[in-house]
């Protein structure tokens, strides 16, 4: 069994105050190797109708297709599964009470993948789940400055939702200082859903995966299925895709 990160007293208090908390070295030597051969297995397995959702991108350098993210994967996958239950404990820490998991993801970033523009994650209508959420990000491959790591903006947390869906623009973030951090394959990262956060694109030669596990308070309900209903119809795995259809990804 992978292990459970447990957070100090002194992590628990620099999210309150941040909104976010980098936590190194959360999970350590084969526990940090399943996650990247967990992370490997699903890359590889078949694209198919009523599975895990694939999403492309088109390289920055050459217009080839590239995986940007999988979503939906802990239903097809055993690791992840137990991940998506290792991680709820801190989470739990953070909100102090129960969670329950609402939705997970892995971010690609392969070399020549695009970057993400400043937002809060409960800019994508989360809002109309639950008042707010933490999100777990694990970094699977070193991410660094060049291939893009995770930027965040502390003590922003409490203002509430800045703006609607659409990347937040050069007023909303000024006076923001948005820092870079760095991570190690095991480390990870938890923000809230008013955390304003954004990334570079991946300019290197160095695949930058990380997975994204988010939960919401128990009591505020379990809401992964109807998310995942709500989601495919609006933006759908690209394998389920009406030719000819527009779909836009807007935050
Ligand atoms: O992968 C990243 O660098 C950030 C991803 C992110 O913020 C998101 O998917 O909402
Ligand atoms: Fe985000």
């Amino acid at each position: 069994m992978i292990a459970t990160p447990v957070l100090t007293d002194q992590q628990v208090a620099d999210f309150d105050r941040d909104g976010y908390v980098a936590v190194p070295g959360a999970f350590r030597g084969a526990d940090a190797d399943a996650a990247m051969r967990w992370t490997t297995e699903v890359q590889q397995m078949p694209e198919e109708v009523g599975k895990h959702w694939v999403f492309h991108e088109q390289s920055r350098i050459d217009g080839a297709p590239l995986i940007n993210r999988i979503e939906y994967i802990a239903p097809f996958h055993a690791g992840f599964r137990e991940l998506t239950e290792a991680l709820k404990a801190p989470c739990a820490q953070l909100f102090g009470e129960e969670v329950v998991l609402f939705k997970e993801k892995i971010n690609f970033k392969m070399p020549g993948g695009g970057g993400f523009e400043p937002h809060q994650d409960s800019q994508a209508g989360w809002d109309v789940y639950a008042s707010n959420f933490i999100t777990v990000a694990l970094c699977i491959d070193a991410a660094s400055e060049e291939n893009g790591c995770l930027e965040l903006a502390p003590g922003q947390h409490r203002r509430g939702l800045l703006r609607g869906m659409e990347p937040l623009t050069p007023e909303d973030t000024a006076g923001m200082t948005f820092r870079k951090h760095p991570t190690q394959p095991g480390d990870m990262v938890l923000f809230d859903a008013y955390t304003p956060h954004r990334s570079e694109p991946n300019n290197s030669a160095r695949i930058r995966r990380m997975y994204f596990a988010t939960y919401n308070r128990a009591s505020e309900g379990d809401h992964f299925a109807p998310y995942h209903a709500d989601k495919r119809r609006n933006f759908p795995p690209d394998i389920e895709r009406e030719p000819g259809k527009e779909y836009v990804y807007k935050v």
